[in-house]
C-alpha cells in the first residue's frame, strides 16, 4: 500500500518534471525575453549614449512573441512607444504606447522595427533611445523587391509546438501505463 502509493509519487514527480522541461524548452523555441541594456538598465546615463542601446539591440535577433524588460527606477524614466520620426527628433507627437510602471514588458506583437525613447527631461537627446528590429527586418521599407521573399520563419515555430505537444501525450500515456 505504501510502496504503491511512493511508486505513484516518484512516477508523478516524473512527470512534473518533465512537463516543466518541456515547458522550459518550448519556451525557448517559443519566445524570448530580453533585458534592455542587461544589467545596466533603462537609462540615460548608459556608457555610450544611444550607441550603447544601439549595440545591445545589434547582438541579437528578436523575432514576433519576444518580450523586452525595460528596468528602471518609477519615476525616474518611462518607455514611450514612438513613430520612426519622433524616435529621430525625440519628439512626443505620435506616441503609440506610453508605459510608465516599471518593469516595464513589452511584447513585440508584430515583424518590423519598433521605437522606444524615455520622454523624461532630455533622456532621450542624452541616448535613452532604442530601435528593435523585428523578424527578418527587411529594412526600414527600403526594399520593396524583397516583399515577397520572406515568408516568417514561424512555421517551423508552430510544427515544433505541435511535435512537442504530441511527444508530450506519449510520455505521459507511457507513465500512465506503466502505473
Ligand atoms: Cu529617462
Amino acid at each position: 500500500m505504501a510502496r504503491a502509493r511512493a511508486r505513484t509519487n516518484s512516477a508523478a514527480r516524473v512527470l512534473a518534471m518533465m512537463a516543466v522541461q518541456l515547458w522550459v524548452m518550448l519556451r525557448s523555441v517559443e519566445a524570448a525575453t530580453y533585458m534592455v541594456g542587461d544589467a545596466t538598465g533603462w537609462t540615460n546615463t548608459a556608457n555610450g549614449g544611444a550607441s550603447f542601446y544601439s549595440s545591445w539591440a545589434s547582438s541579437k535577433t528578436f523575432k514576433v512573441g519576444d518580450i523586452l524588460v525595460f528596468n528602471f527606477v518609477s519615476g525616474q524614466h518611462d518607455v514611450s512607444v514612438a513613430s520612426e520620426s519622433d524616435f529621430s527628433s525625440c519628439g512626443t507627437s505620435n506616441t503609440i504606447t506610453f508605459l510608465t510602471t516599471p518593469p516595464v514588458n513589452y511584447t513585440l506583437t508584430t515583424n518590423g522595427i519598433v521605437y522606444f525613447i524615455c520622454t523624461h527631461d532630455s533622456h532621450c537627446s542624452q541616448g535613452q533611445k532604442l530601435s528593435v528590429t523585428v523578424g527578418t527586418g527587411s529594412g526600414p521599407t527600403t526594399t520593396p523587391p524583397s516583399s515577397t521573399t520572406s515568408p516568417p520563419p514561424n512555421s517551423s515555430t508552430g510544427s515544433t509546438y505541435v511535435s512537442g505537444g504530441v511527444m508530450f501525450i506519449s510520455m505521459a500515456v507511457c507513465l500512465l501505463t506503466m502505473w
